[in-house]
C-alpha cells in the first residue's frame, strides 16, 4: 500500500468507481474526494446530494452496482405510496436512500454545514476515504435549453437529457467558498486527479468555486485528468452530447482542450491512442491505457496506472 496523499475531484458514478479502485491500491486514508455539489436539489423538502451519496455508497460497498447510484437492493415502498397519493415519482428515491436524505436534511436544518453532515454520514457508513463537498454554500447547475432554463435534475432525470444544451451555468458559484478542508487537501496533495466525470456539469462546477483553480495551481502537484469519453462516447450520462451541443469536440481531445491549462498529464483510453500526439501538443504528458472500469479489477488497474504517474 502506498501512502501518498491524493486529492480527487469527483462527480458521480465514474468518480466513485475510480475512487473505489484507488482505495484498493493505495491507503484509503490518504485519499480525499472533493465532490461536486451543484447537482444537489430539494425534493419533497429533502436535501439530496447525488454525487456525494454515489461516492459514499460506492466506497461503503452498498451502491446499486447496475445503476451506479442509490443503495443496492433498496425498497420502493415509499415511492409506491407516493404514487398512490398522486405525487411525482420521476426521481427514484429508495427507502434506505430516503433515510439518508432525512438525516442530512434534519442536520442541515439544525444549522450543521454540509461538510460536517457529510463527515457524519461517511463515518457512520464506515467509509475510510475523506469526502468533502467542494463547498458548503448553495450552488445549482442550470441547463439552458430551447424549452427554457432547467434545474439540473429536471434536465438530467425528469427529461432524460433529451433537450439540446444551449448553455450551462452554476447559480451561486461566484459567492461560494471552498468547504473546510478543501484548500488544505489540495495544498498537501502529492497529486491531484480529475476523475473521469462529465467535464461540463461535474468538474466545471467544482472549478467554478472561487479559489479552487488558484489552490490547484499553488499546490504545485501534478494534475492528472482522466478522459470520461472513450471512442467518442460517454460510458454513462450525457457528456458526449453536451460537449457537442456546446461546440466542443466529443472526444478525449475535446476533453483535453478543456483541461489544457490545468492538467499536467492526460489519461485516455487505448481506443483513442491516435489522439495522443494532438493531446501532447497541447503541452500535456499523455498516458494511453484501458480506462473502461467495467469491473473492480479494471478500476484498480486504472488507479494503479494513475498512481504510477504521480509517484516521484
Ligand atoms: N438518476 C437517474 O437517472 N434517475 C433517478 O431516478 C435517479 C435517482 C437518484 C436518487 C438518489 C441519488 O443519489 C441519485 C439518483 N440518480 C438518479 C442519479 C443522479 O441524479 C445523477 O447521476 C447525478 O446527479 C449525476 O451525477
Amino acid at each position: 500500500m502506498k501512502t501518498m496523499k491524493l486529492a480527487v475531484l469527483a462527480g458521480g458514478v465514474g468518480a466513485a468507481r475510480f475512487l473505489r479502485g484507488l482505495s484498493g491500491v493505495t491507503d484509503p486514508q490518504s485519499l480525499t474526494a472533493i465532490v461536486n455539489t451543484a447537482d444537489d436539489f430539494l425534493h419533497f423538502g429533502l436535501h439530496i446530494s447525488p454525487d456525494i451519496d454515489t461516492v459514499c455508497y460506492t466506497l461503503a460497498g452498498i451502491v446499486d452496482e447496475a445503476r451506479g447510484w442509490g443503495v443496492g437492493g433498496d425498497g420502493t415502498a415509499c415511492l409506491e405510496m407516493l404514487s398512490r397519493l398522486g405525487e411525482e415519482t420521476w426521481f427514484q428515491l429508495g427507502d434506505r436512500d430516503l433515510a439518508l436524505h432525512l438525516t442530512r436534511t434534519r442536520r442541515l436544518g439544525e444549522g450543521a454545514p454540509l461538510s460536517a453532515v457529510t463527515e457524519e454520514i461517511r463515518s457512520a457508513l464506515g467509509v475510510p476515504v475523506a469526502i468533502l463537498p467542494v463547498t458548503d454554500d448553495p450552488v445549482a447547475t442550470e441547463i439552458e435549453t430551447p424549452e427554457g432554463t432547467l434545474p439540473f435534475q429536471e434536465y438530467f432525470v425528469r427529461r432524460a437529457c433529451r433537450d439540446k444544451v444551449l448553455g450551462v451555468s452554476f447559480r451561486g458559484a461566484e459567492q461560494a467558498r471552498p468547504a473546510p478542508g478543501v484548500r488544505e487537501a489540495l495544498a498537501s496533495a502529492a497529486g491531484i486527479v480529475i476523475s473521469p466525470s462529465n467535464p461540463v456539469v461535474s468538474i466545471a462546477p467544482i472549478l467554478a468555486v472561487p479559489g479552487l483553480l488558484d489552490a490547484i495551481a499553488e499546490s504545485g502537484a501534478p494534475v492528472v485528468a482522466i478522459s470520461p469519453i472513450i471512442g467518442g462516447r460517454t460510458v454513462k450520462g450525457p457528456a458526449a452530447n453536451m460537449l457537442r451541443d456546446l461546440g466542443h469536440e466529443a472526444s478525449a481531445l475535446g476533453v483535453a482542450r478543456l483541461y489544457e491549462k490545468l492538467a499536467t498529464t492526460f489519461v485516455l483510453d487505448t481506443v483513442d491512442a491516435p489522439l495522443a500526439p494532438a493531446i501532447e501538443s497541447l503541452g500535456m504528458r499523455v498516458l494511453v491505457c484501458d480506462t473502461l472500469m467495467a469491473d473492480a479489477e479494471r478500476a484498480r488497474r486504472l488507479a494503479t496506472a494513475v498512481v504510477g504517474l504521480i509517484r516521484p
